[in-house]
């Protein structure tokens, strides 16, 4: 699939439940929520090869990485940690993390091309499961 494009979000659940599982206070978490809710989100993609640029009024995140090959990002909350991106389907990334030092709770994302041509994205800390779903601009 090509995930290439700009993404709006259109619906997002457990946000704060997953920030909650990562220890965020609720300060922070409510900061957070309320700039994750108009996220500006573009993604190009060379073959296996994805950068995804995420921004907030908050926090902007940027990320390059080649499937099947390790990288270094940070978690939903900003800790560093090394990820591990793999074809779970087709149509499905799977990435794993591992904190780069400290403790805390087991923490992936997927990305996954719809049917529709949607974009699903899945965060999860333990077994707290954020999912939000983007379209196309
Ligand atoms: C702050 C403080 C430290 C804790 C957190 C923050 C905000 C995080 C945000 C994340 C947005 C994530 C998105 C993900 C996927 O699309 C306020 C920097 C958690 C805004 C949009
Ligand atoms: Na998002």
């Amino acid at each position: 699939p090509d995930f290439s494009g700009t993404w709006k979000m259109k619906t997002s659940e457990n946000f704060e439940e997953l920030l909650k599982a990562l220890g965020v206070n609720v300060l922070l978490r409510k900061i957070a929520i309320t700039a994750a809710s108009k996220p500006s989100v573009e993604i190009s993609q060379q073959g296996e090869t994805l950068s995804i640029h995420t921004a907030t009024s908050v926090r902007t995140t940027y990320v390059s990485f080649t499937v099947g090959e390790p990288f270094n990002e940070t978690t939903v909350d900003g800790r560093p940690c090394t990820s591990y991106p793999r074809w779970e389907t087709d149509t499905k990334i799977t990435c794993e993390q591992t904190l780069q030092k400290g403790e805390g709770p087991k923490t992936a994302w997927s990305r996954e091309m719809t049917n529709d041509g949607d974009l699903i994205l899945t965060m999860s800390a333990g077994d707290v499961l954020c999912t939000r779903v983007y379209t196309r601009h």
